[in-house]
């Protein structure tokens, strides 16, 4: 390759390395959903984080596990929502349609509380 060919060359894999990055910030940011909103617990170290949010009515609330062992999302009443046991970087979904407080553990460590509050 002369030097101008190597120029084009190293342009384009910039090129190509700066189009992956813009589509992974734009999947990664994607916090709007259909109905408006989404929102992401993250849980690692034993703990639901944040512990408490409040969504609006409608809200899709993801919930990945961050933690090198497994953990499940289990509403109190354990019929509203109940995941089975998700893996490192596994996700679990669920759209919250009515208001009110949904307390939820890891029914593997039933001391991982958090709430979701919908209004
Ligand atoms: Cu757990």
């Amino acid at each position: 390759m002369n030097r101008k060919q190597r120029y084009l060359a190293s342009a384009m894999l910039l090129g190509g390395v700066a189009a992956a990055l813009t589509v992974g910030t734009r999947s990664t940011s994607a916090k709007v959903g259909d109905d408006g909103t989404k929102s992401e617990v993250k849980i690692d170290n034993f703990s639901f984080a944040p512990g408490e949010i409040t969504v609006t009515k409608g809200t899709t609330v993801n919930w990945v596990n961050r933690d090198d062992i497994p953990h499940t999302v289990v509403s109190d009443d354990k019929t509203t929502f109940k995941s089975k046991p998700l893996d490192t970087d596994d996700k679990f979904s669920y759209t919250f349609s009515k208001e009110g407080t949904y307390t939820y553990f890891c029914s593997i460590h039933p001391k991982m509380t958090a709430k979701v509050v919908v209004k």
